[in-house]
């Protein structure tokens, strides 16, 4: 209800929507209409009420607010809800034990903060409080478990396409999953897959976007970069998150109706850093790594199942993410 009586009150603009009218549109009493707008405004929204006009929506703050996210999604989106937390251990975490329980797909946990975001293999993901964007979407996608890995391919042309889409510029793709600008990354994609005998339970894709952070902690300067960084605007993350979301339930069901990554491949192609380029492949630990657990060759692109095809002696090789780390000839990308 929060949701509908938000985007009835935007959907307005600077004028007034009578207590009468909302009644009337969305069928429950006027207590009932008063009672979510005190919640609204609780919640930091500014809204007017005049006797004889109604309720107008005078600002929104900047929290990432469920039923402020849901008013803005598509009709038929594939994320049916948004739970909102100020700070969570990890989105993917909280997801997990969600969907354990036996929720939906569709449900997304958005958080403000994360005290032990996750990057893959052990790794910690940088979680500043109120900078960025956080957040975990459950699927249950009636698909091959081996299929599953490439929804890290179509989330990342996501991201790329909302960065596009709001600000105007062209991110790239450091395969397999890191979003980049001008080099340093952007947004990390984590989705983690619980299946067995030939069927998947659930995929929780977890997104961390560096949107509004003015500076990085020292050893993630050379490496990391902000929406706002690079763009010297701050992100209504509102706005980023339903768009995020609207451009994945477009990509989400092309490749389901698809069942394979084909209808991306020219995209993800096209936004893939290091194409043409001279690439190291690193068998191991990339920190430390001895001459013989290094590879160099030239990345061609990805195939269908999501590996990178890389030229190595004249010879292609085939590389699949999760065994192993590849590096820009000079630096990360
Ligand atoms: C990733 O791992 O890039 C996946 C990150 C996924 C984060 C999201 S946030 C919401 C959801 N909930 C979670 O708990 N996780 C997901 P990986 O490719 O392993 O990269 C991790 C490496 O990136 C770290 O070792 C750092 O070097 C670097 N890094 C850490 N925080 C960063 C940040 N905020 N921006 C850019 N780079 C960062």
């Amino acid at each position: 209800m929060k949701a509908k009586i938000l985007k009835a009150l935007k959907d307005a603009g600077e004028e007034y929507v009578s207590g009468a009218v909302l009644c009337e549109k969305f069928g429950v009493s006027r207590q009932a209409i008063w009672k979510n707008i005190v919640a609204l405004k609780e919640t930091g929204y500014r809204i007017e009420s005049v006797s004889n006009r109604g309720y107008r929506l005078v600002s929104s703050p900047d929290v990432l607010y469920g039923p402020e996210i849901e008013s803005r999604l598509s009709e038929n989106n594939i994320c049916r809800k948004v739970l909102y937390f100020e700070e969570v251990d990890s989105t993917n975490i909280k997801l997990k034990q969600l969907a354990e329980a036996g929720e939906e797909e569709g449900l997304l946990v958005i958080a403000d903060q994360q005290t032990s975001g996750k990057g893959r293999r052990g790794r910690h993901w940088n979680s500043e409080k109120g900078e960025g964007i956080y957040m975990s979407l459950l699927l249950r996608p009636r698909i091959s478990p081996f299929h599953a890995s490439v929804l890290v391919f179509i989330t990342a042309l996501v991201a790329v396409e909302t960065i596009e889409n709001i600000f105007g510029i062209s991110a790239g793709i450091k395969w397999p999953n890191d979003v980049v600008i001008n080099g340093k990354k952007i947004c990390g994609i984590l989705t983690e897959m619980s299946a067995e005998e030939g069927s998947i339970h659930y995929v929780v894709a977890g997104i961390g976007i560096n949107a509004n952070m003015e500076e990085f902690p020292e050893e993630l300067k050379i490496k990391a970069t902000s929406l706002f960084l690079e763009t010297k605007k701050k992100t209504d993350r509102v706005e980023f998150t339903a768009e995020f979301l609207n451009v994945f339930d477009k990509f989400y069901k092309k490749f389901l109706e698809a069942g394979s990554l084909h209808p991306f491949l020219g995209k993800y192609n096209a936004a893939l850093v290091n194409r043409g380029k001279e690439v190291k492949i690193y068998y191991g630990m990339v920190e430390n790594a001895k001459p013989e657990e290094i590879e160099t060759g030239i990345a061609n692109g990805i195939a269908e199942d999501g590996a990178l095809l890389v030229t190595v002696d004249g010879k292609e090789k085939r590389i699949v993410s999760g065994e192993v780390s590849v590096r820009g000839i000079m630096d990360y990308v």
